[in-house]
């Protein structure tokens, strides 16, 4: 029996045919079928099926760069399988060949349960196995003739070589961005939002201007972003529509001219995320522009029976958000607009809902096209299967910004930071020194109940260490617990504490 070629020549083989197909199945996703591609499928399919720990376990790790290390985790998963397949088909042909095309089912069977699929969505994973499982053999085929007639590996190394070259410049080429994308960041950018009817007016005195502390209005560039998108949609608002229906006496439907067209007022509203933990920084206040949601139910009646809306997203996210807090009067918008520019793509474009008062997973739908108005015992949220609360109004909380360094000067040093309840609106804010009795700190000008305040309040500190402590206080009378919670199901709760070193 003729030698088999060497375990790291398959290996190798089974590689460079991984890139190959992933990097061509790839662009051949941006070229023909944008919301298709392989890689971003498998990803979003895991987030989709992920356990609540191992999602809670990735953003410990990784923070919000999460979703660049599922892609990397992905892509190493990926390179191994490959591996393997070079050694199977070396061993027992064809089966390493049908281990690499497996791998394009694998994507065919996660792009087809994703929302909204293209025309084309088989298509690039389709490419990317077949060039897979195309790669595995001639290169397995190619070695091993070579070995056979007592050549040198130069063919072989030049041809996986110029397979892993082709896929790796087909992979870069396909994140440029498709045409369809430039089009739409195009569109975007030549967006002029109506005037404002009604305009927001941040009080004088409600910036502080110390440094270290968030401002009050967040930079559209510093606001947190979250969600369950590896790609974010880039919807064109000529295409955009929203539907209102399920309990109502009648479906009401409206497009981007004709939300344009009604009369837009500016709010300011603090958003939260459930998963944000104590001091930390998954919160952001921004100037929205929109149109209370209460007036469009108004238009579409629910009926009696209804407690919920359920809005989905173009790419399959829901939140089921209780109806009263859509129809009181309170500022439940769907906004257009973020600190005086159209929304950005990451936060919403071209609508999302802003809810004051509950957490964004329950109400703040980025990429809104879809408001379902039912009932808790009949509707489920996406967060809902997966380990979080039904409702998730926001719990009184407080943080501490400055001191962050873990060095400060003895003598006075200026304790500062921000505090927020929406829609209840905080009081007060508190500060203990080492476990000392509470100090009540000085609090900036409220925008409104709606968004966070800032706090300050000079302290003195003796050379040596401390730790510094916050509670806010309500406009309903609640002092903020110390007991500590973590974020799941509903929201973290426990005192915000630095330890500081006066030198
Ligand atoms: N379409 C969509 N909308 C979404 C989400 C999502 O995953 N998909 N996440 C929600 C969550 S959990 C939060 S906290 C807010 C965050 O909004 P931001 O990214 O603009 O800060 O968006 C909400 N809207
Ligand atoms: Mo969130």
């Amino acid at each position: 029996m003729e030698k088999r070629i060497s375990r790291a020549a398959a290996a190798w083989a089974g590689m460079a045919s991984a890139i190959a197909g992933a990097g061509l199945g790839e662009l051949v996703a941006a070229l023909v079928a944008p919301r298709s591609s392989p890689f971003a499928g498998i990803g979003s399919a895991l987030i989709d099926l992920a356990p609540t720990w191992a999602k809670d376990l990735a953003i410990e790790l990784f923070g919000t760069a999460d979703k660049i290390a599922l892609l990397v985790l992905i892509g190493a998963v990926l390179l191994g399988v490959a591996a393997i397949a070079g050694q199977i088909q070396r061993i027992r042909p064809p089966w390493g060949s049908v281990v690499a095309g497996a791998l394009g089912l694998v994507g065919i069977a996660a792009v087809l349960t994703r929302a909204n699929p293209d025309a084309l969505a088989i298509l690039p994973s389709a490419i990317a196995g077949g060039v897979g499982a195309a790669g595995v053999w001639l290169l397995v085929r190619r070695r091993e003739s070579e070995q056979a007639e007592g050549l040198s590996r130069r063919g072989f190394l030049f041809a996986s070589g110029a397979a892993a070259v082709v896929g790796a410049a087909a992979a870069v080429w396909s994140s440029v961005g498709t045409a369809t994308d430039r089009a739409v960041q195009a569109i975007r950018a030549a967006i002029r939002l109506p005037a404002a009817g009604v305009g927001a007016s941040v009080p004088e005195g409600a910036e502080l201007g110390i440094d270290g502390l968030a401002p009050v209005i967040t930079p559209n560039r510093d606001f947190y972003r979250i969600d369950t998108a590896l790609v974010v949609p880039e919807i064109d608002p000529a295409q955009w529509s929203l539907r209102i229906h399920g309990l109502v006496e009648r479906e009401v439907t409206l497009t981007w001219d004709e939300m344009l067209a009604l009369p837009l007022e500016e709010s300011v509203t603090t958003l939260a995320c459930v998963s944000n933990t104590v001091g930390g920084g998954l919160i952001g206040n921004a100037v929205w522009l929109g149109y209370p949601i209460r007036h469009l139910l108004a238009e579409a009646g629910p009926l009696p029976d209804a407690d919920m809306v359920l809005s989905r997203s173009h790419d399959g996210f829901s939140a089921g958000t209780p109806l009263e807090t859509l129809t009181d009067d309170r500022n439940a918008i769907l906004a257009v607009g973020m600190n005086g520019e159209p929304l950005p793509f990451a936060h919403g474009f071209p609508v999302r809902m802003v809810v004051p008062g509950l957490y964004g997973y329950v109400s703040a739908t980025k990429w809104v096209v879809d408001l379902e108005v039912t009932r808790f015992d009949q509707a489920r949220a996406y967060w809902t299967d997966r380990g979080w609360s039904e409702r998730g109004p926001v719990k009184l909380q407080s943080r501490i910004d400055v001191p962050r360094g873990t060095e400060v000067p003895s003598g006075e040093t200026v304790v500062a930071g921000v505090a927020w309840q929406q829609h209840v609106g905080v009081a007060g804010v508190e500060v203990s020194v080492d476990g000392g009795s509470w100090q009540r700190a000085q609090l900036a000008s409220a925008i409104s109940d709606d968004t966070w305040v800032q706090w300050s309040l000079p302290v003195a500190l003796a050379p040596g260490e401390h730790t510094l402590t916050c509670r806010a206080l309500s406009r309903q009378g609640e002092t903020q617990t110390s007991d500590t919670a973590p974020p799941a199901p509903d929201g973290a709760t426990g005192h915000h504490t630095v330890r500081v070193t006066a030198a």
